[in-house]
């Protein structure tokens, strides 16, 4: 059985809404954030990012992980492209090239958009998010040109879908950005129209902030 780790607040919404995909049976353990905590070491403080039971997991103390068996991950695009290599059917590659399509798309989400798209989101600074608009407009117009003639970003919804568009939510409330780029805006709509999706931002929202 698979155990992942991680609220739903967090990065572990990437796999979260994976596994609402591939309804793979798994166990959920909601480590939150220490730092959301006011004393995540208190003795009834929730499970939390600090908390020995999690670092014996992953010792750098960030969430998600995942075991699985005798295999732990600890990175949140690793372990999508390893649900969905194991347990996602079509979400995942069916040849050694969508294989290697996926690996990009992840590694083009973990170093070309999310880099720029956390602080649009984080920052209160004007002028931080102006420049990191500018940076991030670089891989949404990557995104809105492979889009041209296509639904998805393989020929069909796959987990690439998923890793990509959950590093660009955090952008997705930049009106001038998104608005430039319609393809792409309608892809997100797209995927974040989707059954599994829905259900796995109600699970985030029911959780507290
Ligand atoms: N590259 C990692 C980043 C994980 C990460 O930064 N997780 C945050 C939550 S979204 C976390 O656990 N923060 C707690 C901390 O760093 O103390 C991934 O994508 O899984």
């Amino acid at each position: 059985m698979l155990t992942l780790y991680g609220c739903y607040r967090s990065r572990a919404s990437r796999p979260l809404w994976l596994l609402a995909e591939t309804g793979t049976p798994f166990t959920h353990v909601p480590v939150i954030q220490a730092y959301r905590l006011s004393d995540p070491d208190a003795g009834g403080a929730p499970v939390n990012t600090r908390s020995a039971s999690f670092l014996a997991v992953n010792p750098i103390g960030q969430i998600p992980a995942m075991k699985e068996g005798d295999l732990v991950l600890t990175e949140s695009l690793a372990i999508c492209l390893h649900i969905a290599r194991a347990h996602g059917f079509a979400l995942g590659g069916q040849t050694a090239a969508e294989q290697a399509l996926l690996e990009n798309w992840a590694l083009f989400a973990a170093t070309s958009i999310e880099p720029h798209s956390l602080p649009i989101l984080q920052s209160k600074d004007a002028a931080v998010v102006a420049a990191e608009a500018g940076k991030l407009a670089r891989g949404v117009a990557r995104i809105e040109g492979h889009l041209q003639g296509r639904d998805w970003l393989l020929d069909r919804f796959t987990v690439a879908d998923i890793m990509v568009a959950e590093c660009l939510r955090y952008a997705q409330g930049h009106k001038p950005l998104i608005e430039a780029h319609p393809r792409a805006a309608a892809w997100l709509h797209r995927c974040q129209s989707r059954p599994a999706f829905r259900a796995m931002w109600t699970a985030r929202e029911a959780e507290p902030v």
